[in-house]
């Protein structure tokens, strides 16, 4: 049989991490080494390649980093069988978010994972979130084409849709929840994938990236007592080209007519205005209550069940196509990567 080749891309983040013994401090692994530092990464059967970027904390991931990993993955498309991207947890929801719709008819794996501890720390979660993600990322169907063609994220035995999932918690090493979409795989003695939810689509479609990203986008969350004051003018700010307004509940906001008028005028400017729920599980449902109507009635996007992550990151992705109006709310209010259930 042939040796499934993967390309793992290490951006940074926690999991790279190992205690220099001359100092006792943490500093970034360096992957180039991976089978002396790990010999039993061998035992996988797998052609493995590393990049190593500059390490970074993903506290300071922009965009760029979004576009450089497109690049990459297109530059390699044909020579590997499936890409697994180490990233740090605290925003790795929305690169993996982002990349979900970035990488077009995307038909090989695509799989983030990291880790709480660092993987030079004996207890480290990141071993076996490293070693899961490559397996995923190297397995293939009967037919030989690959279980998982999904941009996905592996961690602590389940492999989420990336686009689905959220960073729940800065403790449990179970850090990542996907509340809305059932999980694409669980992993026990056995890799147990739920290919009932995995997105399988036409491959004679050709892969392609898109790079062209809004950033001027901005999350607005409303609370009780936010004033007409502050709302106008967070919603005036000069480049924004995109909000998404996170509500209460089933996507409910203040009836006031103050509140109403100022989203309004925001919608009426062409500025895009998306309803996403601050729970973490459900979906926005504005016809439901008096407090939705009027925001349906303002021309708000409902974002049904999705996340703010890819709420963000679909943003950035749509208006960057710069289509009109109703072309770009009509992507908006749509599932382009199986990011919300409709
Ligand atoms: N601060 C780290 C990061 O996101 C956290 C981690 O990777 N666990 O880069």
């Amino acid at each position: 049989m042939v040796r499934a080749s993967i390309l793992l891309i290490y951006t940074g983040g926690t999991i790279g991490m190992k205690n220099d013994p001359s100092s006792g401090v943490l500093v970034p692994f360096d992957f180039n080494d991976l089978y002396d530092e790990f010999p039993y990464v061998r035992k996988l059967g797998v052609d493995i390649e590393a990049m190593t970027f500059k390490p970074i904390d993903s506290s300071n991931v922009t965009p760029s980093l979004w576009v450089t990993l497109a690049r990459i993955i297109r530059d390699n498309y044909d020579s590997f069988d499936g890409f697994v991207i180490l990233h740090g947890t605290d925003t790795m929801s929305y690169t993996a978010s982002a990349l979900s719709f970035m990488l077009d008819n995307l038909a090989k794996p695509v799989i983030f994972t990291g880790s709480q501890i660092p993987i030079g720390v004996m207890r480290t979660d990141g071993r076996e979130n490293l070693i899961t993600a490559i397996e995923i990322a190297a397995s293939k169907n009967e037919d030989g084409q690959p279980i998982v063609p999904e941009v996905a994220l592996y961690f602590q035995n389940r492999l989420l849709r990336a686009n689905r999932t959220i960073k729940y918690s800065a403790e449990e090493l179970n850090a990542f929840r996907s509340e809305n979409y059932p999980p694409l795989a669980e992993v026990g003695v056995n890799i147990m994938y739920n290919r009932a939810f995995i997105h399988y689509h036409d491959t004679s479609l050709p892969f392609a990236i898109h790079t062209a990203l809004e950033p001027d986008v901005m999350v607005v969350k409303i609370f009780p007592g936010m004033n007409e004051n502050l709302l106008r003018s967070i919603l005036a700010i000069e480049p924004v080209k995109g909000i998404v307004l996170e509500t209460f509940g089933s996507g409910n906001a203040p009836t006031e007519k103050w509140f109403t008028r100022a989203i309004a005028d925001t919608v009426g400017r062409g500025i895009p205005v998306m309803n996403v729920t601050q729970c973490v599980s459900g979906s926005v449902a504005m016809e439901l209550y008096e407090t939705g109507i009027r925001l349906q009635e303002a021309g708000v996007i409902s974002g049904k069940d999705i996340t703010t992550e890819a709420a963000v990151t679909k943003m950035m992705y749509v208006l960057g196509m710069g289509h009109d109006a109703a072309e770009t709310n009509r992507l908006l209010g749509t599932s382009l990567r199986g990011e919300m259930t409709l």
